[in-house]
């Protein structure tokens, strides 16, 4: 048995690699023979890229790549070969996802892929997977990594150490698909893992890498001897505790991205992102950088709270904190989140299904409600010229903590980076710079 398994890519998609891709190939069985497609590293040619031999295509969706994932299954199905989808996307949305494949598989894939494929060999697949618990993950299969090629990707290897999330914020799917018990791999487990990966960076693909006290710790004292450099993700909870930021720096980490999302308790609070304080903001990113762990700032425009002068006030807290880099995002009602229902039933979606229509990035695909649509448009697109403006990045480096690798060595490439993403990309609204610049950067072709 043959299967393909098939990476659809955005015009943004970062270069690396599915851990989704090499999970499943670590699920499938010795006898069935595995071949990968990845859009991030070649844009697939459907005419002749596809192997229209294959028994099985496997696709990992999520709502950024869906219709692009879509296009290449109409490709395989038209030549006969059944499609399977999981991810994200499927997950939220099944009977759409139903529309373009032959089955889906809600939620994670341990314990039903191993019945997909036995179905798929018999020529029997169901429509529709899914758990009726969350799977354990205290010991999951080790990602099979050599399915990708050696070429075409980012020096940076993913790894999970958890799933689930205790929070409950309203834009993010995380909860709803992967539970508010967090699920944890055992410490040691994750050490052994991250051992065995060549050189590079480490990420943790976990939504909040801290903050869950000696659970963090211990995950952080079983890395410290494998001396690996990493970085990861995080809300503000658990970064408070000196002792675990000494530990945390040990155990590798130089840098964290953090969902700080609104300087606005009122909003923070109304959207369920309890556990932030804007009062804090300042404070815990200096406490980061003092232990040598660069910040990476998020922030999301466009709650029902915001009013015209919230790009001022965030540009201002993300200036002071000193931030290395900050990304700004327009809320984005995501399928499947309580965000996306509400607005549903408030008639505020311009489409119910905007994923399916291709638009200006960053464009709303709401209607807000303290400013005009246009108002958030333009008052997003301010906030990233002014905060990658020339006399940010000089004021920003001047403070930036010269403890951090992130703040010494990759501070200008990153700001002079993401000055030419703000120009060509946010205000220009060339959607493909990223794909254009990875393209001139990352020569491989595999
Ligand atoms: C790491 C990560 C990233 C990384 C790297 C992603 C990568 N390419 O590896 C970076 C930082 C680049 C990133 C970027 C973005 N991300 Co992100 N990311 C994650 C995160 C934290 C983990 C993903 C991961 O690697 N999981 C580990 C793998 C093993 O799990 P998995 O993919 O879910 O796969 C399992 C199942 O879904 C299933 N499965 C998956 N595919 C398939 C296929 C088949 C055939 C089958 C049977 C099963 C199956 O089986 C797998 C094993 O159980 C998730 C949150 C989360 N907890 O999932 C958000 C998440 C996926 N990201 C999200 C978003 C919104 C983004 C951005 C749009 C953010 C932004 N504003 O720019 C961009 C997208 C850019 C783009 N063009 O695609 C959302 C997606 C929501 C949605 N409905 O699509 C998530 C869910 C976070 C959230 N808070 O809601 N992200
Ligand atoms: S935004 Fe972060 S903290 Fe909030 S539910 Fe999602 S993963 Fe959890």
């Amino acid at each position: 048995m043959r299967i393909e398994m098939v990476c659809p890519a955005a015009e943004d998609s970062a270069h690396l690699r599915s851990l989704a891709v090499a999970t499943l190939a670590s699920l499938t069985p010795d006898d069935v023979e595995l071949s990968l497609r990845d859009d991030i590293v070649r844009r697939l040619d459907p005419a002749t890229d596809l192997d229209y031999g294959a028994d099985l295509a496997a696709i990992t969706v999520s709502t950024k790549t869906a219709l692009r994932a879509y296009e290449l299954a109409a490709a395989y199905r038209q030549h006969g070969v059944k499609v399977v989808m999981g991810g994200i996307h499927p997950s939220a949305v099944p009977d759409e996802a139903l529309e373009h494949c032959d089955a889906v598989v809600v939620g994670e894939a341990e314990g039903l892929w191993e019945q997909v494929v036995a179905d798929a060999r018999r020529g029997a697949l169901q429509r529709l997977y899914r758990h009726s618990a969350w799977p354990d993950f205290s010991h999951p299969p080790r990602p099979k990594r050599d399915i990708f090629p050696s070429r075409g990707y980012m020096p940076v290897q993913t790894v999970q150490t958890s799933r689930g999330c205790p929070f409950v914020c309203d834009f993010c799917s995380v909860t709803p698909f992967m539970g508010r018990t967090v699920r944890r791999r055992d410490p040691e487990d994750v050490a052994r893992e991250v051992a065995t990966l060549g050189r590079g960076w480490v990420m943790f693909a976990d939504d909040n890498i801290v903050g869950y006290g000696e659970a963090s710790r211990a995950l952080f004292r079983a890395l410290r001897p494998v001396r690996r450099t990493w970085f990861g993700q995080a809300s503000l909870q658990g970064i408070k505790d000196d002792e675990t930021l000494r530990l945390m720096f040990a155990s590798g980490c130089r840098s964290l991205f953090v969902g700080f999302e609104s300087v606005s308790r009122g909003t923070l609070v109304a959207c369920g992102k309890r556990q932030n304080d804007p009062r804090d903001y300042i404070d815990a990113v200096h406490r980061l950088h003092d232990h040598g762990i660069s910040v990476w700032a998020s922030f999301v425009f466009g709650f029902d709270e915001d009013t015209p002068d919230v790009f001022e006030a965030t540009v201002e807290v993300a200036r002071k904190a000193g931030v290395i880099m900050a990304s700004f995002c327009i809320l984005t009602p995501y399928p499947g989140t309580p965000l996306h229902t509400r607005l549903k039933q408030e008639g505020r979606l311009f489409e119910d299904r905007w994923w399916l229509h291709e638009r200006r990035d960053g464009y709303p695909f709401f209607r807000p409600k303290g400013m005009s649509t246009e108002q958030l448009f333009e008052g997003w697109q301010q906030t990233w010229k002014s905060f990658y403006s020339g006399s940010s990045l000089l004021d920003r480096f001047r403070h930036a903590p010269r403890t951090s690798f992130f703040a010494t060595m990759a501070f200008l490439p990153l700001n002079i980076f993401q000055r030419r993403l703000t120009a060509e990309k946010i205000i220009g609204g060339n959607r493909f710079f990223v794909r254009d610049s990875a393209a001139h950067t990352s020569a491989p072709r595999a």
